[in-house]
């Protein structure tokens, strides 16, 4: 059995690429392995945030976890900042982190681009992230293909860190789905789709209604060719609703390109946006029942329990191996 863990931030409401890339892969995997699923607000902060829409999203994202099949008696779900472990252990983190390395990152460099003041958290997000993957003993991430650079950057201080002081971390490998793991901008499709992107034509949301899914797959943005082919050089546009449609039916891209041989994007794009609506569907069903509802902060209370059990077990152990506090006497 493996142990698996994700997060997601409550940044803003979620996107298909969301869905696609990870969260709908999240749901196979729990059958079989430990899985723990995280809301990441302490990630969101790093940007500004709206104190009443940042709580409005937390639950929104829980909610949508469940209602996409997380099975809260399977897998642990829980809020990032309900569970001290995380902060504690990034800090460790970050004092084993270069600046250097940091300021590689890919994300920090857009999100930090032509800003004037660029928060010090944005900086030191990825230490945090580690936290969140290394307190659990976690093998495998399952992530779109955007974070492959922050995976990797988890494994080099787990290494870094057992090698320096004790050897308490398993290294986690990364896991990206074949189809979906970068699902692009319907607008720019060159560009990754973006719950933060600011234009709302650009990025169907999960909770989108159905008539906007239609017209916003409509207006999507190709070529004039009118060959549904798939080649992400040439046809960035009609690849990307190539491979939402595909990973929205499990079909593959070679059954849709032969079945819409001859065929005009008109027909393609109508099949491409009931495709959606049809996966989205039953999960906003279950979401709209589920945020009126109690339970929702009943299962989070449970999933924080868990969650604080397992990563204190590991702080103690990172702090021994770096030799904070005091040595903890054996209770009588
Ligand atoms: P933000 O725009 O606020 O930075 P985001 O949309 O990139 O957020 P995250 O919360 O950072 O979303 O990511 C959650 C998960 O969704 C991650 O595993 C990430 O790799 C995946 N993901 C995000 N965007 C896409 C996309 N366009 N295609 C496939 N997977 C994606
Ligand atoms: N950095 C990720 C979100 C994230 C995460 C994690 C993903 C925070 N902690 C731990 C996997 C495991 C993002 O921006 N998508």
């Amino acid at each position: 059995m493996n142990t698996i863990f994700s997060g997601i931030q409550p940044s803003g409401s979620l996107t298909l690429g969301n869905y696609l890339g990870a969260m709908k892969h999240f749901v196979s995997l729990q059958e079989n392995n430990q899985c723990y699923f995280c809301v990441v607000d302490q990630h969101a902060i790093t940007v500004p945030q709206d104190r009443l829409k940042l709580r409005e999203n937390i639950k929104s994202l829980a909610a949508l976890y469940i209602a996409s099949g997380i099975n809260p008696d399977k897998s642990v779900l829980f809020i990032q900042s309900e569970v001290p472990a995380h902060t504690q252990l990034g800090w460790m983190l970050q004092t084993i982190s270069y600046i250097g390395e940091l300021e590689r990152m890919t994300q920090f460099k857009d999100k930090s681009q032509g800003k004037e003041a660029v928060s010090a958290g944005l900086l030191t997000y990825p230490p945090l992230m580690a936290a969140d993957i290394l307190l659990y003993n976690t093998n495998i991430v399952p992530v779109g293909d955007d974070q492959k650079q922050h995976l990797e950057l988890t494994r080099d201080l787990a290494q870094r860190f057992n090698h320096r002081f004790n050897d308490i971390f398993t290294i986690p490998e990364i896991s990206i789905p074949k189809v979906g793991a970068r699902i692009m901008s319907l607008q720019e499709p060159t560009k990754k789709m973006s719950k933060s992107d600011d234009n709302q034509k650009a990025s169907i949301f999960m909770l989108d209604t159905e008539k906007q899914i239609e017209k916003k797959i409509k207006s999507a943005v190709t070529d004039s060719d009118g060959i549904v082919q798939y080649d992400k050089e040439n046809k960035p546009g009609i690849s990307n609703l190539l491979t939402i449609y595909a990973s929205c039916t499990g079909e593959s891209i070679k059954e849709l390109e032969q079945r819409y041989e001859g065929k005009g994007y008109g027909e393609f794009k109508q099949d491409t946006a009931n495709a959606v609506i049809e996966t989205l569907r039953p999960i906003q069903e279950r979401y709209n029942a589920l945020i009126k509802s109690d339970e929702l902060d009943d299962l989070l209370d449970q999933g924080a329990d868990k969650a604080n059990f397992t990563a204190n077990k590991m702080l103690r152990k990172a702090k021994k191996a770096m030799g904070l506090g005091r040595v903890q006497k054996k209770k009588k």
